[in-house]
């Protein structure tokens, strides 16, 4: 597909928030009919004391947050945890650690133990653990992993801003890795960071021309945590969430696209736009890694209410790009 140059990005992304968010909304209810809401659980498997400085981050270890570092989980821990998240009605479970990238060794095989387990709990399985090398992707696909998620985080331009000890290289070549072991993936970044429209639309730039489209796209809100450079930030106008929500669904139509972190300061309304918008999948639970989700009752009303259902196992409405 021709790549978009920002103009092409820009064309859309400014339009009246009306004009746009109809257009996201058509398109949406033609690529997703059924109005259903794919709901993953998040688990951290391995918290705290990470080498980054990821500077909106509450695992990393250069801030002094009040998260105290863990050893990685036991597969018993694990499968309580994913065992609970199915009966919620999660239809994927998904693994993060506080790691720069996972390195080869008894915590590699670990890791590999678990996502076949969670695979043979008959739910989707995603894992966020840092950068991977080619073999390591090859490795956690024969495991059983559906998906891998790794973020871009923001624009090019503004990323060094907010992490200096790793690139924005790095990270695409990792999602590359990723692609080549025939993982789907998940990636997106975060909003609310004190970027501009332009980063906003760089963005998206950067997802949408990826060579092949990311199957799940996921947008978080930054939740602001003491102790981190970003905790006084000034928190984002939820219309600009929505714009930027309604921007990917017109250019990516037939991904997923995940309203992620920080739902706790949306109000319902901001979420209703949100999902007419486009968005169609949430965590479900209510703890992301170490930061608060909604409790499991707000959503079930906020998604009745809105007249839409969670997607049963085996019947998310992921497409193939
Ligand atoms: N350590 C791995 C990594 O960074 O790739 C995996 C876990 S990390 C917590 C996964 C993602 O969570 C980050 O890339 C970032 O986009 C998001 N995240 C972390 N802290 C956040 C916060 N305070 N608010 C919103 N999103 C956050
Ligand atoms: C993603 O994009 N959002 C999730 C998941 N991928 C791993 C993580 C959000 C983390 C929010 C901060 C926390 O709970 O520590
Ligand atoms: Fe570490 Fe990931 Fe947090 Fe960055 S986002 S500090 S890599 S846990």
């Amino acid at each position: 597909m021709k790549k978009l140059n920002i103009e092409d990005i820009e064309k859309i992304f400014k339009r009246p928030l009306i004009s746009l968010v109809s257009e996201a909304c058509s398109i949406h209810q033609k690529e997703f009919p059924h109005g259903k809401i794919q709901a993953s659980s998040l688990l951290s498997i391995k918290t705290g004391g990470c080498p980054e400085n990821c500077t909106y981050c509450p695992q990393s270890a250069h801030y002094n947050t009040g998260v105290s570092k863990s050893s990685l989980l036991t597969k018993d821990e694990v499968i309580q945890a994913a065992l609970k998240a199915k009966e919620m009605g999660a239809n994927r479970f998904c693994m993060g650690a506080a790691w720069r990238e996972i390195r080869d060794g008894v915590e590699f095989d670990q890791v590999c133990e678990l996502v076949s387990a969670v695979s043979n709990l008959n739910l989707e399985v995603c894992c966020t653990l840092g950068m991977l090398t080619g073999t390591q992707a090859r490795k956690l696909k024969s495991a059983g992993l559906d998906f891998y998620n790794h973020n871009i985080d923001t624009s090019p331009e503004f990323y060094d801003k907010i992490v200096q000890t790793r690139t924005y290289s790095d990270r695409l070549e990792t999602l590359l890795r990723v692609r080549q072991a025939n993982l789907k993936i998940c990636t997106g970044g975060i909003l609310g960071m004190g970027e501009s429209d332009h980063d906003r639309m760089s963005f998206i730039q950067q997802i949408v021309n990826m060579e092949t489209i990311p199957e799940s796209i996921t947008i978080n809100m930054l939740v602001r945590t003491k102790g981190t450079p970003l905790e006084n930030v000034a928190p984002i106008d939820p219309l600009d969430i929505v714009r930027t929500i309604a921007t990917i669904r017109i250019l990516a139509p037939r991904s997923m696209i995940r309203l992620s972190a920080g739902r706790t300061s949306l109000s319902s309304e901001a979420q209703f736009l949100c999902f007419i918008s486009g968005a169609n999948s949430i965590f479900l639970g209510d703890k992301l890694l170490t930061s608060p989700n909604p409790d499991f009752s707000e959503d079930q009303q906020l998604l009745e209410k809105c007249g839409l259902s969670f997607s049963q196992v085996n019947e998310n409405e992921s497409h193939d790009l």
